[in-house]
C-alpha cells in the first residue's frame, strides 16, 4: 500500500491544555510516521487561507479568533491511508458527538474547540501541507518499523 501524507494541527486548545504529547503519542503508537513537525502562530491571513471553504460561514469569525488565539503545532503525518486513519482517530467535528476512543471524543465536548485538525481528502492534504511546510521541512527516512506495522500491505 502506497504511503499517503496528511496535514495535522494540534489546535490552540490542545497546546493550552498540555495535551500535545498525548496526541502525538497516539499518532506514533498507531504506527504512523512523523515527516514534519513545527510550532507556529496562525495569523488571520493564514487562517483565511487554511479555512477558505469556511470563510463565508457564520461561525468563521469565531473560528478565526480561536485558531489565532495561541500557537498551534503542525505535523505532516505519513502512512498507508493516513488521511482516513487520522480522520478516524480524530472522531466527529463535535466532541459531544464523537465516540469514546477518538481524540475528540476522549478529550472534548466542544464543536469549535475540538483539539485537532486533519485534512479531509487527498486534494486538501496536498494543499494544506503546501501551506504549512516547505519541501525542506519534510523528511524522507527509512521506515524501519514498517514490517511490524503494515506487513500485509
Ligand atoms: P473538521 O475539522 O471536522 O473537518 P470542518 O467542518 O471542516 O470540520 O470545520 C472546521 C473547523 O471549524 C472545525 O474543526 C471546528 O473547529 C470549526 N467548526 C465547524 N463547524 C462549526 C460550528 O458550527 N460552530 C463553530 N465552529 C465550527
Amino acid at each position: 500500500m502506497a504511503a499517503e501524507r496528511t496535514l495535522i494541527l494540534f489546535k490552540p486548545d490542545a497546546v493550552q491544555r498540555r495535551l500535545c504529547g498525548r496526541l502525538l503519542t497516539r499518532i506514533e503508537e498507531r504506527g504512523l510516521k512523523i515527516v514534519g513537525l513545527k510550532m507556529l502562530q496562525v495569523t488571520p491571513e493564514l487562517s483565511r487561507e487554511h479555512y477558505a471553504e469556511h470563510v463565508e460561514k457564520p461561525f468563521y469569525p469565531q473560528l478565526e479568533e480561536f485558531i489565532t488565539s495561541a500557537p498551534v503545532i503542525a505535523l505532516c503525518v505519513e502512512g498507508p491511508e493516513a488521511i482516513q486513519v487520522m480522520r478516524g482517530m480524530m472522531g466527529k467535528t463535535n466532541g459531544r458527538e464523537s465516540a469514546p476512543g477518538t481524540i475528540r471524543g476522549d478529550y472534548g465536548v466542544s464543536r469549535q474547540m475540538n483539539l485537532i485538525h486533519g485534512s479531509d481528502g487527498p486534494e486538501a492534504a496536498a494543499r494544506e501541507i503546501g501551506i504549512y511546510f516547505s519541501d525542506s521541512e519534510l523528511f524522507d527516512y527509512d521506515p524501519t518499523l514498517a514490517p511490524w506495522t503494515c506487513a500485509d500491505d
